[in-house]
């Protein structure tokens, strides 16, 4: 059985959102925040950060993306990503690398700003950056969706629960919403899907409709 390392509002969201689609059994392991770290889990995730999953063979990973390109390779009857070798592959991988390397790690230096600077007086310019880099990502995908239903291919796929779960975290969505009307409609569609709601009911991502 897969064991997810996870904590609510968090990454583990999307992963958990790839278990549920798949009908995969796993245990919860909620890492409260804690300082200083705990060490078992630090042997699960370096960085003590989650999401971690541990697979049924034992072995653990951590990286949001990595997980989902792996839980969509493990269960492919789910249509988690679209399949290797089809045209839509490029666009799933391309928008899981963009979102994990680029817009991820500028929404951590939002939130841990302090990590980014060594100059407490600097703090509030790294998040200012931070805002205006996240923006330009999110602009960026919100053009990708153009005239598009789904981020790729013709059908949801985990990239489109990541993209929806990275924008919640957006601190002033209201604006977002407006602002990435492509993005919003994605969301409009994924606040509606019945996984997603019952995830929401825990994770509190955005306001239940
Ligand atoms: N690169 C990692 C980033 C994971 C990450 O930053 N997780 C946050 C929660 S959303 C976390 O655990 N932060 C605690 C910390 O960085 O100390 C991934 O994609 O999974």
């Amino acid at each position: 059985m897969y064991k997810l390392y996870t904590r609510p509002g968090s990454g583990g969201f999307v992963v958990e959102a790839a278990l549920a689609m798949a009908g995969a059994p796993f245990r919860q392991i909620d890492v409260p925040k804690k300082d200083p770290p705990d060490p078992a889990f630090l042997a699960i995730s370096p960085l003590n950060q989650v999401p971690a999953l541990t697979l049924p063979d034992g072995r653990s990973m951590t990286e949001s993306a990595a997980i989902c390109i792996l839980l969509a390779e493990r269960h492919p009857e789910a249509h988690l990503a679209p399949q290797t070798g089809s045209p839509a592959r490029a666009d799933f991988l391309r928008w899981m690398a963009f979102m994990s390397s680029a817009l991820y790690p500028a929404i951590l230096r939002l939130y841990y700003p302090h990590r980014y600077t060594a100059d407490a007086d600097s703090v509030q310019v790294v998040k200012e950056a931070a805002i205006a880099e996240m923006d330009r990502g999110f602009a960026i995908l919100d053009s990708a969706l153009a005239g598009r239903e789904w981020l790729a291919g013709e059908e949801l796929s985990l990239v489109d629960i990541y993209l929806v779960m990275l924008v919640a975290w957006h601190p002033d969505t209201k604006s977002a919403r407006v602002a990435w009307p492509n993005i919003e409609r994605l969301w409009g569609k994924l606040r509606q899907h019945a996984i997603m709601r019952k995830l929401n009911l825990s994770h509190e991502m955005w306001p239940q409709d």
